[in-house]
């Protein structure tokens, strides 16, 4: 079940007085405008904006000055309850003016002499929003060197006034940090999305694109807002058929919805397609009959999408073909794409998450690590001008922390963008509230030193540091169905984040996140104090509970990528390895002694990650091996900054619940619930992470948590230990997901199987906790009595990614405020269904005040 409220008492009694006393401002929320609600003002904070004009002229005529004018008239209506209207030429009075600098040039000579001063600055997608006195009346301004510039400029005053920002001296000029900012999805056409944890695709169902795009124009609203301009709808896992001649109409379809948003549509291609829908008997990228074969293909694309923007190659990479099948380079394949698309001005993203998923582990110099480097650091200058290299943030895959992609300084005559996940499939799938603007910045903000100068990687990224053509960002967003796109509420704040930081990657992260609350849950400074401090502690907490010190999420990698599985890593082809023994853990990625991984990074950065001496604990384990008991900077050994730091994070995880508790009656009921939920699921599975990892490392090490927590837990009660009607214990795999390693199942059908203790502590009010797992091939029911007393029922109705009782099913239902005396027999019922026996771990009672 995912996130479970007892019925009996959901919040801490103090929580329910006060929220008594405060006004509910309940308006049925589901999340699908996410930041774009334009909910009322309050009275007090529309003052500030009376002055503003009635009349809004807007010389322009186009589709995407279109959708900017709907969105300023609609926003002005929501936020303000105005009802503004439009006319082409200036009137005597007030405006807001709106086009772009030469149509607001034309239009009085005022606007010239500025035009003059300000629009130099304006460039293609760039605005300036100001304040003018036009023939001794005021106006507002909003300028765009492009159609797509003004959409942006009213978003952004639209934004101005949403955070009940003042309007009265306006004067911002802003421009993109670089070209290319573009989201990726990774739909199937069957409608499915690999790694999506917000429902099923918005674009296709059953093999075809939808009849109904009115999510997709939605989405399209959403990512203009944040001045995205580019989205590539398939999974680079792409599937040839999306190159049918009758697949190409519907592309066009979903193109022309883009288009009303200054969206450019681009497509996955799989690069072995002209051998499995062409008739050709090769893919060899060098032979002409292939050339000839994209070069058709391409054309038939822009006779029907005339501003299509581009394709994404995934090659030669877990198992999709590509030019090695010929000997051929990853530039061979470029280049042959994007002299396709050149004539028409298309771009070619070529991912460089190029590795060999059967390494050989037993060789201490074999390393994933290094590929994309070596591969693609020796064809530096041999790609043609619109290719882009599209490169994961870190060396590895989209891990809780990882050091930098050293590829980013390896190629400087080649364009790169950066690829980041904004669906959290490493980093708790959603179901855990994890803020991943700080982790980019701090990429970002990385320096990579080349050549012994300042080079950060938003420099490199944005084409400024190395004079490249092009270059930007990838985010892989996988919004999906759910009302609320991603499943969580407050995972938005990722892809709204990801849209502000590759408009301008020096904002910080507070601005991002206190913007976003005030967007999404309004300006009540007590919201935005406390959603914000939630979101820009919760990276650290996620890191802290699943894998602290460069480890990495260690999570099941050969399969959900969820729950707590650290052996999985170790003795595979995958290379994910943490090289963890009885002795020590870690990776030794040293020039010195390990794979030589530290080699591809610039001298400078070589010396802080190669020594001991430099290195920083929260990367030490992914580039040294080292023993348990070496002593990290912060003066602690490596084992208990382990313990210590599963204990901080899932201490931090339940605060994010009171935290939020808080807010109750100060948001909408709808969107507190949901969050309020997911954030007590979040608390539970940190437990059931902080556990299986220190359990894990107990057992390797063997040494004892000098705070004697890790494996002592002498407030619970297994279900193996209790007494037990048609309940077996079974073994748990791994065996450090259940407490104990063993849980219970229910052997019977049709009626319930009872497990039952006697209390034997002292009379008081506890909180019980019932650590049990709700898998998704069943829905269990459970029923929780003290004697004759019921006191809470409840079914394991969730859709966590798990067949079996392991770390991904692992749920704890809480139940606050039970009164419990000496003798109580608490008597647990497990109702099992199909495949799913009403699985059960123990249960924990802790004293409440
Ligand atoms: O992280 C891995 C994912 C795959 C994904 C791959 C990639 C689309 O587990 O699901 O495939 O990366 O980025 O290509």
């Amino acid at each position: 079940m995912r996130g479970c409220i007892h019925k009996e008492n959901p919040v801490p009694i103090f929580l329910l007085l006060l929220c008594g006393a405060l006004v509910s401002r309940s308006v049925a929320e589901t999340g699908e405008n996410a930041w774009l609600r334009y909910a009322p003002l309050q009275a007090s904070e529309t003052i500030d904006f009376k002055s503003l004009p009635d009349l809004i002229v807007a010389p322009g005529d186009s589709e995407v000055l279109g959708s900017a004018k709907g969105e300023l008239a609609r926003g002005l209506q929501g936020m303000l309850g105005r009802k503004p209207e439009f006319a082409a030429a200036m009137p005597s009075g007030s405006a807001i003016v709106m086009g772009t600098a030469e149509q607001i040039a034309s239009l009085a000579p005022e606007f010239r002499a500025t035009e003059e001063l300000r629009m130099k600055a304006i460039q293609k997608d760039a605005f300036w929003l100001g304040s003018l006195q036009v023939h001794g009346s005021p106006c507002i301004v909003i300028a765009g060197g492009s159609d797509r510039g003004v959409l942006y400029g009213v978003f952004a005053f639209l934004r101005i006034i949403a955070q009940h920002r003042g309007i009265g001296s306006l004067d911002d000029a802003e421009k993109p940090s670089a070209p290319v900012r573009w989201v990726n999805q990774w739909d199937n056409l069957d409608g499915s999305i690999e790694r999506g944890y917000g429902g099923r695709s918005i674009f296709f169902d059953k093999g075809a694109v939808r009849a109904d795009l009115t999510r997709v124009s939605e989405y399209a609203r959403l990512l203009a807002s944040v001045a995205i301009n580019g989205c590539v709808i398939n999974n680079v896992n792409a599937d040839p058929r999306i190159l049918d001649p009758n697949f190409i109409p519907q592309l066009a379809r979903i193109a022309q919805v883009f288009r009303r948003w200054g969206i450019q549509l681009g497509i996955s291609i799989d690069l072995s397609t002209p051998n499995v829908i062409g008739s050709l008997d090769t893919f060899d990228p060098l032979d002409p009959r292939v050339g000839a074969w994209w070069r058709q293909k391409f054309d038939e694309i822009y006779r029907s999408i005339p501003d299509f923007g581009g394709v994404v190659v995934k090659a030669d990479s877990e198992g999709r073909l590509g030019p090695a099948a010929y000997g051929r380079t990853p530039a061979d394949a470029a280049n042959l794409i994007a002299r396709a698309l050149r004539p028409y001005g298309g771009i070619v993203f070529y991912r460089a998450f190029i590795y060999d998923h059967h390494l050989d582990w037993r060789n201490l110099k074999s390393d994933r690590a290094k590929a994309a480097y070596d591969i693609f650091h020796p064809l530096d200058g041999k790609f043609d001008e619109n290719v882009i290299i599209q490169i994961k943030n870190g060396p590895i895959d989209f891990q809780v922390r990882e050091p930098v992609s050293p590829l980013f300084g390896g190629l400087q005559q080649t364009s790169v963008g950066i690829e980041s996940q904004i669906t959290q499939e490493y980093t708790g799938q959603q179901r855990h509230t994890c803020f991943l603007v700080p982790m980019w910045k701090e990429v970002l903000d990385f320096d990579l030193r080349v050549g012994n100068r300042f080079t950060p990687v938003k420099e490199v990224v944005s084409g400024a540091r190395f004079h490249r053509a092009l270059g930007g960002y990838s985010g892989v967003a996988n919004v999906g169905l759910d009302k609320n796109w991603l499943g969580n509420h407050l995972s938005l704040a990722n892809l709204y984040g990801f849209g502000r930081l590759a408009w301008n990657p020096n904002l910080s992260s507070r601005v991002i996140a206190e913007e976003w609350t005030r967007l999404t849950f309004g300006n009540d400074p007590l919201v935005v104090a406390t959603v914000s401090k939630i979101q820009l502690a919760s990276w650290n907490a996620y890191e802290s509970y699943t894998g602290p010190l460069g480890l990495q999420t260690l999570t099941d990698i050969l399969g959900s990528h969820f729950g707590p599985a650290p052996e999985s890593q170790e003795r595979n082809g995958w290379g994910q390895w943490i090289r963890a023994d009885h002795e020590g853990v870690g990776m030794d990625r040293t020039v010195a002694t390990g794979t030589g991984f530290i080699g591809q990074y610039f001298p400078s950065v070589r010396r802080i990650y190669e020594s001991l001496a430099n290195i920083p604990d929260d990367l030490i384990l992914f580039f040294h091996h080292v023993s348990y008991t070496h002593q990290l900077h912060s003066g602690k050994t490596v084992i208990q900054t382990i313990y210590d730091l599963h204990y901080d994070g899932a201490k931090k995880a339940a605060d994010f619940l009171s935290q939020w508790s808080s807010l109750h009656g100060r948001v909408d009921d709808d969107r507190y619930h949901d969050v309020l939920e997911q954030l007590n699921y979040q608390a539970g599975h940190a437990i059931v992470w902080r556990d299986a990892i220190n359990d894990w490392f107990r057992r390797l090490s063997g040494i004892a948590d000098a705070k004697g927590r890790v494996g002592n837990h002498p407030d619970r009660i297994e279900a193996e230990s209790m007494e037990l009607k048609g309940y077996i214990p079974v073994s748990v795999t791994p065996w450090e997901d259940a407490s104990g390693g063993k849980a219970i199942e229910c052997t019977l059908t049709g009626e319930p199987c009872t497990a039952q203790f006697r209390f034997k502590g002292a009379t008081g009010r506890y909180e019980v906790d019932v650590q049990y797992f709700d898998q998704n091939n069943g829905v269990s029911k459970y029923r929780l009595s003290i004697g004759a007393r019921l006191v809470d029922e409840w079914l394991a109705d969730g859709s966590l990614p798990a067949t079996r009782p392991n770390g991904d099913s692992s749920t704890r239902r809480v139940i606050h405020g039970v009164m419990l005396w000496p003798g109580n027999e608490l008597r647990i019922e497990g109702f099992s269904d199909r495949e799913e026996r009403a699985p059960l771990d123990y249960v924990a009672l802790h004293r409440e005040r």
